[in-house]
C-alpha cells in the first residue's frame, strides 16, 4: 500500500476486517516488521485519538514513532505553490517534504480542509504534495476530504457490535458552532457504500456531500424517517460542500437525543470524538449503554495497526 486516503486502498474488506481481528487480538504479533522502522507523524491541527493511537499502533509493530506538531514545534510551512514568501512562513513544503522522507520509512499527515478553497481543499493538495515528494507511503491522519483511519475503525466497530447481517446504519448531521470539514462524513459514507449495511444519510437542506462520497447512500431530509428501524446511529456536524464550508443551521431540534433514538430498533449510538455534549447529542443518549464511542475510539489503534502493518510488508 502506498498511500491510505480511500476504502479502495485497503482492498476486499473482508480480508481487512479478519485481519483486524487478528490485529486485535494479538496485537504484538508483528513486533519484528518495524525493528529498526520509523514512522514520522506530522499534524498541522490538534488531535487528541489520532496522535495517540498512531502511536500506539506504531509501537505494537516495534516501530518508532516520532511527531512533528507544524505551526507548533516546527517552522511554519508555506503550502501554495509559486508565491512569493514574504510573509511569516519561512519554509516551503516543497523542501520540508523530502527533507522528512529522507528521516523515516512511512509518514502520517494530518491537515485539515480549510474549508476557503474547494478546490485546493478537494484536490487534496496538501497531501499530493506528500506523497508526491517524500518517496515513502503515506497516511492520511484526516485531510483535505477524507478521514479513512476513522472510517476504518467505525466500520470494525459496526462489525463487532452488529446483529443483523446487513444492519441499518444512518448518518445523521447535527448542529455544532462552528464550521467544520466534511472529511469524517465524507469517509463514512464511502465505507459504509462498500460495505454490507444499508446506509441512510440524514441532514437538513444544503448539507449534501460530495457524490463521489455518497453515491449509492439514501438521502431523507426527515431526520425522524430516517432514524426508525435504524441499528446504528452515526451522529457528526459538517459544513456545506455546496455553499463550501458556510455554517447554513444551527438547528438543535437536529441535537440527537432520546426522541429521535426510541424510533431505532434499539440503535447504538457512534461518534468520532471529540463531541460537544448537547449540541450534537444529549448527555441522556451518549452517557446510555447503548453509546459505544468509547470502544469506537479504541478501535483506532486497530485500524492504524492494520494500515502501517500493510505498509511495512510493502516497503
Ligand atoms: C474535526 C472534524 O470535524 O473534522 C476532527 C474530527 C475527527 N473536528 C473538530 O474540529 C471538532
Ligand atoms: N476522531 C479523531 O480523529 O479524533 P482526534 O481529532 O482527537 O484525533
Amino acid at each position: 500500500m502506498k498511500s491510505f486516503l480511500h476504502v479502495s486502498d485497503i482492498g476486499p474488506l473482508d480480508a481487512a476486517l479478519a485481519e483486524a481481528a487478528q490485529v486485535k487480538a494479538t496485537p504484538f504479533a508483528w513486533q519484528n516488521l518495524g525493528k529498526n522502522k520509523t514512522i514520522i507523524l506530522i499534524f498541522f491541527n490538534s488531535s487528541l485519538r489520532t496522535r495517540l493511537s498512531s502511536q500506539k499502533a506504531a509501537l505494537n509493530l516495534g516501530m518508532n514513532a516520532i511527531v512533528l506538531n507544524v505551526n507548533g514545534d516546527s517552522w511554519k510551512l508555506e503550502t501554495e505553490m509559486g508565491v512569493v514568501m514574504d510573509g511569516d512562513k519561512p519554509e516551503h513544503l516543497r523542501e520540508a517534504i523530502p527533507v522528512i522522507g529522507s528521516y523515516c520509512d512511512l509518514i502520517g499527515v494530518r491537515s485539515f480542509a480549510g474549508l476557503k478553497d474547494r478546490g485546493f481543499d478537494y484536490g487534496e493538495t496538501i497531501l499530493r504534495q506528500f506523497i508526491e515528494y517524500s518517496g515513502k507511503p503515506v497516511i492520511s491522519l484526516e485531510s483535505g476530504t477524507v478521514h479513512p483511519c476513522q472510517a476504518f475503525a467505525d466500520l470494525i466497530t459496526i462489525e463487532e457490535y452488529r446483529t443483523k447481517k446487513r444492519p441499518k446504519v444512518v448518518l445523521t448531521w447535527a448542529p455544532h458552532p462552528r464550521a467544520l470539514p466534511q472529511a469524517v462524513p465524507n469517509s463514512f459514507a464511502e465505507w459504509m457504500n462498500a460495505a454490507d449495511v444499508d446506509l441512510v444519510i440524514t441532514h437538513p437542506e444544503g448539507y449534501e456531500l460530495d457524490p463521489q462520497f455518497t453515491a449509492g447512500a439514501r438521502i431523507e431530509y426527515d431526520q425522524m424517517k430516517a432514524f426508525e428501524g435504524a441499528d446504528f446511529v452515526y451522529a457528526k456536524n459538517w459544513s456545506s460542500y455546496t455553499h463550501y464550508g458556510q455554517i447554513l443551521s444551527t438547528d438543535r431540534s437536529w441535537t440527537v437525543d432520546t426522541r429521535q433514538m426510541a424510533v431505532t430498533d434499539n440503535a447504538y449510538f457512534m461518534h468520532c470524538l471529540p463531541v460537544r455534549r448537547n449540541m450534537i447529542v444529549s448527555d441522556a443518549v451518549i452517557d446510555s449503554p447503548r453509546s459505544i464511542v468509547i470502544p469506537e475510539a479504541a478501535n483506532r489503534v486497530v485500524s492504524a495497526q492494520v494500515v502501517m502493518k500493510r505498509m511495512l510488508e510493502s516497503l
